[in-house]
């Protein structure tokens, strides 16, 4: 584990580092004494001075979320943690949540305490298993140890955490659906406003934030807001997982302060796989517009990701070298927002199946004439029109990848991307880097 600021990441490389006994070796849960210390106004107030932004991708303030919560009128209010990492590319929070479930549990109880809510969920991807199994273990060590339960150390306050395993849809990402689907409904997102903040869960306020915003919490309460919006830059603060996948010569999850850059942290990674140059990646996961070999120096934050076209989103690092067919990999990209699209929108419903129609036609070398143009037309007939950032999500690699490189889609009218790319030449994994994957 390469980190250059080890706080999340800080333990990982322990054996058994998802036990409470380790944790406690790392000084887990002595922020949650600190906050129990702390009036619940001021720990939402440190949480926004110190900058902390959502992590799970569009990057909202999360202590002026947690300012949303109306005034309490003695019914419940709910934190629901969105577990349901599914966006291609984005592997940060099950990483996390296997190697350090407590840092979650403990953040959770934290941001319960400073919100006022006594019942916590965590929605889980329902394929990831081992994760339920590792989340439901540290759950049961924390009522354990006296963490969770009726009157909290003596505090008063009491919280239950559930964890629910959805049965794996990647919209139910999308905050309202993971609400629905967690309701028992078909997840489907819902119309905003109201935002979950006013009336999310059973139509009580409900604050839904990322794990990794989550984990982050203890951190900060620890270490105090200064601390952490002394690191990144001025506005986007603070460090993240970023996660490496593809040609690099040791995939996996860097921890580094936000505005890091790509050269950076490819160079962390041992570079891009030996013999071979970037030609494109991704910045934020799937839904964010790709990149090239012109963003090597481009800070991996907020502002500066956007400032050049993309959107920084989970940081998730998909990264081609110049063995691999651009249509490829954004026709496959393409399959999994027309498979995933929940169905509710006819823009997204309809856009995403007509994309992939084309894209299969253009991969197979049998493309027509005004192919491409189309392609951009349905796009520009999907981006804001539909219902949830789905469908924005699903146009970003098709037009950015024609941006940058539209004599690849013009091939797709006669060469399929097997003759231009042969396929052994792009094998993800080359033999030098077994040891590494395995391991
Ligand atoms: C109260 C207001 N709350 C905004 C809250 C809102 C939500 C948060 C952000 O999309 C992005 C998307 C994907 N009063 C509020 C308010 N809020 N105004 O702030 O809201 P929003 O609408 O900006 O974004 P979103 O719908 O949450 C998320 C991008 O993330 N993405 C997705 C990755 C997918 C995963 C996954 O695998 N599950 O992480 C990657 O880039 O495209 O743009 O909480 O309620 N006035």
């Amino acid at each position: 584990m390469t980190t250059l600021t080890p706080v999340l990441t800080r333990f990982w490389d322990e054996p058994q580092s998802w036990t409470l006994e380790t944790y406690l070796r790392y000084d887990g849960y002595q922020a949650l004494g600190t906050a129990f210390e702390t009036e619940p106004a001021d720990l939402v107030e440190q949480v926004k001075s110190s900058g902390l932004r959502g992590r799970g991708g569009a990057g909202f303030p999360t202590g002026l979320k947690w300012s949303f919560l109306p005034k309490p009128d003695g019914g419940p209010r709910y934190l629901v943690v969105n577990a349901d990492e599914s966006e291609p590319g984005t592997c940060k929070d099950i990483p996390l949540m296997m190697a350090a479930p407590h840092l979650l549990v403990e953040g959770a109880i934290i941001t319960s305490f400073a919100i006022g809510c006594n019942h916590a969920f965590i929605y889980l991807r329902g394929e990831v298993v081992h994760v339920y199994r590792r989340l439901m273990n540290a759950v049961q060590e924390a009522y354990d140890a006296g963490h969770l339960g009726k009157n909290i150390h003596g505090t008063g306050f009491d919280l239950d955490v559930t964890v629910h395993a959805g049965a794996g849809a990647y919209e139910c990402g999308e905050e309202t659906a993971l609400l629905d689907s967690l309701e028992g409904r078909r997840g489907q997102p819902r119309l905003k406003p109201p935002f979950p903040a006013v009336e999310g869960l059973y139509a009580r306020p409900t604050v839904v934030n990322n794990v990794e915003s989550i984990a982050s919490v203890p951190s900060i309460v620890g270490n105090g807001a200064d601390w952490f919006a002394g690191m990144g830059t001025e506005k986007s603060q603070g460090f993240g997982i970023f996660s490496l996948s593809g040609h690099v010569t040791r995939p996996g999850q860097y921890e580094a302060p936000l505005g890091i850059t790509l050269r950076e942290l490819v160079d962390m990674a041992g570079g891009i796989r030996e013999g071979h140059q970037l030609k494109f990646w991704t910045p934020g996961g799937s839904s964010t517009p790709i990149f090239t070999d012109e963003h090597w120096d481009v800070p991996l934050d907020f502002e500066s990701v956007a400032a050049a076209g993309s959107m920084l989103g989970t940081r998730a690092l998909q990264i081609f070298d110049e063995t691999v067919s651009v249509v490829h990999a954004v026709a496959r990209w393409t399959d999994f927002y027309a498979h995933e699209s929940c169905g509710k929108c006819t823009p997204c419903r309809e856009g995403t199946f007509w994309l992939k129609q084309i894209m299969t036609r253009l991969e197979e070398g049998q493309g027509t004439q005004d192919d491409v143009d189309k392609l951009l037309d349905i796009c520009d007939n999907i981006l804001g029109r539909a219902f949830c950032a789905l469908g924005d999500g699903a146009t970003s690699p098709v037009t950015s990848a024609i941006q940058y490189f539209r004599e690849e889609f013009e091939l797709g009218m006669h060469t399929p991307w097997w003759e231009a790319y042969p396929p052994e030449r792009s094998a993800l994994f080359p033999v030098a880097n077994k040891e590494t994957v395995s391991a």
